[in-house]
């Protein structure tokens, strides 16, 4: 977001730190306590908008609109974009070459626990509820928004990467030897768009956000997601209520379009920079509390488990960290005795990536690579190239490695841990010279 932080935190805490994640908390008390005429004066009056009629036109679940198929995916996943991962679909890095900054929803990596629901905007409401709200202290009497509430309300736009905390899981094991559980990705489990809607700040003021409020719980409409044979209920992860006014935005359009039905229409999170279990999809209602909220996403999941961590894990994880990838396909052949430019992109959720260098000698020396966007977004990527002529035939590894604004850096093993979650090491792209 292009202004300044909202709402009572205005310095960037680091959340992932449970001792400042208290502090946040009570630095909270400061919020400013906002009445509900705003919502009122919304329902009279709010044409609407060009995104409204857009997703209207082609409401998912009209007549004649696509089938979720079995992976429970509605968009095509055609193999030169996608590499299938079950319910979740990882984007080609090779699908990316060529493109612009942003990924296209077309090769957007869509991660599912469940199938996608197709929801009908017209029908669609969002509700707000919780002891964090004044004068809604019961569930039943939650304060609600309509999709035309929404589009009437200031829109900001946010071009930021979402990220699975899974992302280069795969590389545990193939670079590591170390077993963990879950949807073994390689690099393709992020993406980085435009989103566009309202800012969560504005949407829990209108709804009276209270001064003790301390934590949110949005929820998706989704099916319940089951676990070994264990209901655990609709897909749900507390969010700090300092994040929820900081940046987070509702959006209800990607990268120009309503958001496509696998990508959360009509509504949902984006939590820019954070874990991308936070950018809850198919947003249904969100919890606003005075004390802490717990569900399986910040308890049994994110966070890290295994060596070095205390039996219920770590704090919950909430910032993404530094990693790389190349614009080639896994395991890429390339013709011998020419110049290629190779081509890829960083990103880091603490900040904006400040280089990125390249090693094509599996890591003996590096080169600084040449970056493509100068002004890089804080909450997007930097693309970058860099020129190798490679003479002699043979397999290769190229490296590439990325220093974000913090001097964050990537080193050359990830600490494990159970699930797999946060693997920022370099990764070895192998490449074959023909
Ligand atoms: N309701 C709901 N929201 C969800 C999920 C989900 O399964 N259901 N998956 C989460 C996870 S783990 C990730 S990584 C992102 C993926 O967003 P995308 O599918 O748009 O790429 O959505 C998050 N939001
Ligand atoms: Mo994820």
């Amino acid at each position: 977001m292009r202004s300044g932080d909202v709402g009572p935190c205005t310095s960037d805490p680091d959340l992932t730190d449970e001792a400042t994640y208290e502090r946040v908390r009570s630095a909270q008390r400061a919020a400013q306590r906002v009445s509900r005429r705003g919502l009122l004066r919304l329902s009279a009056g709010a044409g609407l908008g060009a995104g409204l009629s857009a997703a209207l036109g082609s409401a998912p679940a009209s007549a004649g609109s696509p089938a979720p198929t079995s992976t429970g995916i509605v968009k095509p996943l055609p193999p030169e974009l996608f590499i299938p991962q079950g319910t979740n679909a990882e984007t080609r890095w090779e699908a990316m070459r060529g493109q612009g900054y942003l990924t296209q929803a077309d090769r957007f990596f869509v991660r599912n626990h469940v199938a996608t629901p197709l929801l009908d905007a017209r029908t669609w409401r969002l509700k707000l509820w919780g002891t964090g709200l004044h004068g809604s202290p019961a569930e039943e009497r939650p304060v609600e928004f309509t999709y035309e509430d929404l589009l009437a309300l200031p829109a900001e736009t946010l071009t930021a990467f979402i990220e699975c905390t899974g992302n280069g899981r795969s590389f545990y094991t193939s670079q590591q030897g170390q077993q963990v559980s879950g949807t073994p990705w390689k690099l393709g489990a992020v993406g980085v768009a435009r989103w566009r809607g309202v800012r969560l700040s504005t949407v829990l003021e209108r709804a009276g956000l209270t001064s003790r409020a301390v934590d949110i719980l949005p929820r998706g409409l989704d099916a319940d997601f089951v676990d070994k044979g264990e209901n655990l209920g609709r897909v749900r992860r507390p969010l700090p209520v300092a994040k929820a006014l900081k940046d987070v935005l509702l959006a209800y359009e990607m990268n120009g379009a309503p958001l496509p039905p696998d990508h959360g229409f009509p509504v949902r999170l984006v939590v820019p920079s954070w874990v991308g279990i936070a950018s809850v999809k198919w947003l249904g209602d969100i919890q606003v509390a005075d004390e802490p909220l717990f569900s399986p996403w910040n308890t049994r999941y994110y966070r890290l488990f295994g060596p070095g961590q205390p039996p219920e894990g770590s704090a919950p994880l909430t910032r993404m960290n530094v990693k790389s990838a190349f614009e080639l396909p896994w395991d890429a052949t390339l013709p011998g005795r020419r110049r290629h430019v190779l081509h890829g992109r960083s990103w880091s959720g603490n900040g904006r990536v400040r280089r990125t260098e390249v090693s094509v000698d599996g890591g003996r020396t590096w080169h600084r690579a040449r970056p493509r966007d100068t002004r890089p977004n804080p909450h997007g990527w930097v693309r970058w190239e860099h020129t190798w002529h490679p003479h002699v035939p043979g397999r290769y590894e190229l490296l590439a490695r990325a220093t974000d604004e913090t001097g964050a850096t990537q080193p050359a093993t990830a600490p494990h841990n159970t699930f797999g979650y946060l693997f920022g090491a370099v990764v070895r792209h192998p490449v074959t010279i023909a």
